[in-house]
This record gives C-alpha cells, sequence and structure tokens, in this order.
C-alpha cells in the first residue's frame, strides 16, 4: 500500500501465509470453539452461564496479560541475527564462540531506553542498553552493555539510588530535576557520564545509528589458562546519527516509538544492520601499573595504550515473530559467561551478577531460562521443578553424586577458570574521590570539537536551569573542576536563564 512502511503493513503481509491454515479457532485447550464472538446465555439477553468455559477461559487469561516491567529498560525492540568471527584472537580465549574464523553464532539483541517506562518516547536524552545474548555451543554468553563505554557510578551499592533519582519524585510523580542534579553532583564521579549523556551522542538516532560497548572490564583465558584483561567494543556499519534536541523532542511528541520503528523497518527491508566487533586487551602486569584503576567503570581504557583489536561482526537479519515471547520475556545477564570469558574485580559487574537473575525470577518465574528464547542448546544439572517448568530432564537422577550416570564436572571448563589471586582488608572503602575529572577533561579538551563544546554547555545549561539555584551552583562548581573555562560558559549560560525562584 502506498505510503506505508513494512511495519504498517505488518498484518497485510502476514495474511497470505496465515490463510493457508484453516484449521478452527480452539480454547488454550485445543477444544474447537462453537463461536468466538458470543458468551453462552440463557436466552438472548442473559444471563451468562458459568458452564461457558472458553469464556471463563479467555478473561482470566486476559486477566494475567501484563507481567511487571523491567524496572530499569523497560522499553525497548529487540532483533535476531548471528555473529561471525573475521580475525583469530584465539591466543586471548578459547571461548567456543571465537574459535575460529568464520565460525557463527546465533545471536538475539535487545536495545532499550534506561529510565522510561514502556510507554516512553525512544528519542530522549539517555543512555541505551546495548544487550546481547550468543547462543554458544557451551552455554548462554550475555554481554549486556550500554551505549556508552562508561558508567554513571563505580560502586554498585549506589545504584537503587541513583536509578530513583532518574525516576518519579515519591510525592509529584513526576521527573524531577533536582533529584537528578542533587545526586549527579554529590557524586561527582558521574561527571564523566553525565558529560557523555549531555554530548551529541546523549540522542542517538534509532537503535542502529550507536555502538555498543561491554563497558565492563572482562577477563579472558586461553586455552593454556593464562588471563588478560579485555574490553569489548561493537562500532557501527551503519555510521554514528545522533537527533539534534528539536527533532528529538518533535519526535517524542509524534513518533515516540521512532526507535523500535527504525530498527523494525530496516530489517524488513533487507537492511541488515551490522556491527563491527573488537576487543582492548590488558595484560595482569599492565593492570598492576596502570596509572589508572582498570576495573573502574567511569574510566575509559585510552585507545592509544590499548589499541582496538578486530575480531568479527554482528548481524541483525531478522524482526521478532511475537514481541512479547522473544523480547519482552528475553532475559539477559552478565552473570551468563562462557568458559574463557570471566568477570574482573570491577565492582560494578560483580554487583550485576546478583541483579539480573533475581529480578528474572520475580519478573518471569523460577524457570525463565527454559523459555524458547532464553534456553541454551542443552542443559544437564540437578535442578528440577517450580512454576512453568517445561524441560525436567526426564527421568534422569535428580541428586549427585550418583551411581546412575548423571552428569558429572568438565574438565575443559576447570581449565578455563584459573584461581583467582585476592588479598587486602574487607572493608566498605568509599571511592567517592577517586579522580573524577582527569578523563572528562580529556574528553572536554581533546575529543569534543568547539562546536561540541557549545552544544554540550547548551545541552546541560537547558536542563540545569530547572534545579534549584544551591544544586545548580554545586554543578558548576563540579564542571569548573573538569576544565574552568567550561565551568564558566555554564555559569554564563544559567545566570542568562535563572528564573525568579527563590533557593528553597
Ligand atoms: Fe543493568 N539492570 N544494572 N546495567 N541493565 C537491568 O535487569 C543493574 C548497569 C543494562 O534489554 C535489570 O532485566 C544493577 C550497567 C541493560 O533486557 C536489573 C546495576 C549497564 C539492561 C539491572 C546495573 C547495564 C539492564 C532491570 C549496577 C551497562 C536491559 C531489568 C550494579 C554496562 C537488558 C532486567 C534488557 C537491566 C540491574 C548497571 C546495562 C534490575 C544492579 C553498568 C542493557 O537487573
Amino acid at each position: 500500500m502506498a505510503g506505508r512502511d513494512k511495519a504498517a503493513n505488518q498484518l497485510i503481509e502476514q495474511k497470505t501465509e496465515l490463510q493457508k491454515d484453516t484449521s478452527p479457532a480452539t480454547t488454550a485447550h485445543g477444544v474447537p470453539l462453537i463461536e468466538k464472538d458470543a458468551v453462552m446465555t440463557v436466552g438472548p439477553r442473559g444471563p451468562i452461564l458459568l458452564q461457558d468455559v472458553a469464556f471463563v477461559e479467555e478473561i482470566a487469561h486476559f486477566d494475567r496479560e501484563r507481567i511487571p516491567e523491567r524496572v530499569v529498560h523497560a522499553k525497548g525492540a529487540g532483533a535476531f541475527g548471528y555473529f561471525e568471527v573475521t580475525h583469530d584472537i584465539t591466543k586471548y580465549t578459547a571461548a567456543r564462540v571465537f574459535e575460529k574464523i568464520g565460525k557463527k553464532t546465533r545471536v538475539a539483541v535487545r536495545f532499550s531506553t534506561v529510565g522510561g517506562e514502556s510507554g516512553s518516547a525512544d528519542t530522549v536524552r539517555d543512555p541505551r542498553g546495548f544487550a546481547v545474548k550468543f547462543y554458544s555451543d557451551d552455554g548462554i554468553w550475555d554481554l549486556v552493555g550500554n551505549n556508552t563505554p562508561i558508567f554513571f557510578i563505580r560502586d554498585p551499592i549506589l545504584f537503587p539510588s541513583f536509578i530513583h533519582t532518574q525516576k518519579r519524585n515519591p510525592a509529584t510523580h513526576l521527573k524531577d530535576p533536582d533529584m537528578f542534579w542533587d545526586f549527579i553532583t554529590l557524586r561527582p564521579e558521574t561527571t564523566h557520564q553525565v558529560m557523555f549523556l549531555f554530548s551529541d551522542r546523549g540522542i542517538p538516532d534509532g537503535y542502529r545509528h550507536m555502538n555498543g560497548y561491554g563497558s565492563h572490564t572482562f577477563k579472558l583465558v586461553n586455552a593454556e589458562g593464562k588471563p588478560v584483561y579485555c574490553k569489548f567494543h561493537y562500532k557501527t556499519a551503519q555510521k554514528i546519527k545522533n537527533l539534534d534536541v528539536k527533532k528529538a523532542d518533535e519526535y517524542a511528541g509524534i513518533d515516540p516509538d521512532y526507535g523500535i520503528k527504525d530498527l523494525y523497518n530496516a530489517i524488513a527491508k533487507g537492511e541488515y544492520p551490522s556491527w563491527n566487533f573488537s576487543i582492548q586487551v590488558m595484560t595482569l602486569e599492565q593492570a598492576e601499573k596502570c596509572k589508572f584503576n582498570p576495573f573502574d567503570l567511569t574510566k575509559i581504557w585510552p585507545h592509544g595504550e590499548y589499541p582496538l583489536i578486530p575480531v568479527g561482526k554482528m548481524v541483525l537479519d531478522r524482526n521478532p515473530a511475537n514481541y512479547f515471547a522473544e523480547v519482552e520475556q528475553i532475559a539477559f545477564s552478565p552473570a551468563h559467561m562462557i568458559p574463557g570469558i570471566e568477570p574482573s574485580p570491577d565492582k560494578m559487574l560483580l554487583g550485576r551478577l546478583f541483579s539480573y537473575g533475581d529480578t528474572h525470577r520475580h519478573r518471569l518465574g523460577t524457570n525463565y531460562l527454559q523459555f524458547p528464547v532464553n534456553c541454551p542448546f542443552k542443559v544437564r544439572n540437578y535442578q528440577r521443578d517450580g512454576p512453568q517448568c517445561m524441560n525436567n530432564q526426564g527421568g534422569a537422577p535428580n541428586y549427585h553424586p550418583n551411581s546412575f550416570a548423571g552428569p558429572e564436572n568438565c574438565p575443559r571448563a576447570k581449565l578455563l577458570s584459573p584461581p583467582i589471586p585476592v588479598s587486602g582488608d574487607a572493608k566498605r572503602y568509599d571511592t567517592g574521590d577517586e579522580d573524577n575529572f582527569s578523563q572528562p577533561r580529556v574528553f572536554y579538551q581533546k575529543t569534543l570539537n568547539e562546536q561540541e563544546r557549545e552544544r554540550l554547555v547548551s545541552n546541560i545549561v537547558g536542563n540545569l536551569k530547572n534545579a534549584a539555584d544551591f544544586i545548580q551552583d554545586r554543578a558548576v562548581k563540579n564542571f569548573s573542576q573538569v576544565d574552568a573555562t567550561f565551568g564558566q560558559k555554564i555559569a554564563d549560560g544559567l545566570k542568562a536563564q535563572r528564573r525568579p525562584h527563590a533557593n528553597l
């Protein structure tokens, strides 16, 4: 139909295929229906009979259609495709995904915004989630990253507070610039990510035109059991494209699902988006001597010292056949790692290892890993039963050790998980004061050009002006520690805009 895109025509294009199946409508227990669109009544005007089990079933299922949305990253788009190895990195890792050049692994991807609810606009200033599920021969590997190589905080205990400041004020139920900027300015380790967020890259043009990052430092282990630290990068082959503030606001009003639609239509038209995948590597000896903490998620590893090593490419070539089953129910977890890929001491990564499985058990249920989209190729273990259990492993022994051929340990996995040397005093180390401004300074002075710096200032002022004056002053103080001119420009911009409100 003229003027309509693939997403708009989805129902029409599917019709011919569906018409081939002429079997009747059924109840959920597979029994053919007599009359789909009428309840059973005594006489044409009612009342209804309780023996209309088809009606009771329909309503009971409808009553339970919603599951809790994700507490963060609630709005998102999903797609499927493959990852292909183009360069050999077996000297760093024995992970099956990177086994040999040409090796292909199926992937599922979910892109998302972070702070908004599931009905919120796609074109807001917010980091974007970039979560990839690799269906590897050694089980599921989830690389649950963002479109930024860094994050706001470096201690996971701060995460619930940080997220509360991005969500709604508990009294007004409104987004609250005081909450946001109060937290940001009281924890200056947020400065680097805040500057990235208010730069041009803070509003990507859909999900195809942005990079992805594993963000954390991970550990790779090779076939000899030798580890190195590493970071993962996806560079978009579509080129980086961002939305300017005016356009983004416009789309938020008239086309709030802009990102989902753009991805769906590109794939439906056969314009498969792809990303080049690379790694940065740091040896354990280099990590010891590194000038900054290589496990601090508010920092990047400079590419000059730790160059990108090409590895492969990821291509997305299939849209979800059913959004709820394959995207709403997809369950990523940084704890899903495979032999050859391990966590580093990054506190944020380690903090995340608990959270995701926990949220999935609450949101999706105990057996969420048995849903087709989450399911690895093979599972043999001693876990049994629980709600919605679909693969209960037949009559295989449900205890270990046993004498009846139950599954045993894997020597290869053991070799690829070398012992972790640890030392130090166990205590709560407040890391708020650790070098918060040197990398933001490089970002401001070297990475951005003059126009980009101007837009950064204007974007910050445009948002910060809504916070209370004393919070604005604190923000200026922090940004001045990045660069005195930067701080001054923000102060000047705010002064020009300052509203006559009292400093409450
Ligand atoms: Fe998440 N995060 N996160 N996060 N995150 C979730 O899991 C959490 C963090 C990221 O498309 C939740 O299933 C903690 C960093 C993505 O389904 C939850 C901490 C990065 C997605 C959760 C972080 C991310 C999530 C909410 C601090 C980038 C969406 C629903 C220690 C490197 C995945 C869910 C999808 C989702 C917890 C910080 C990325 C609650 C505790 C840093 C892309 O488990």
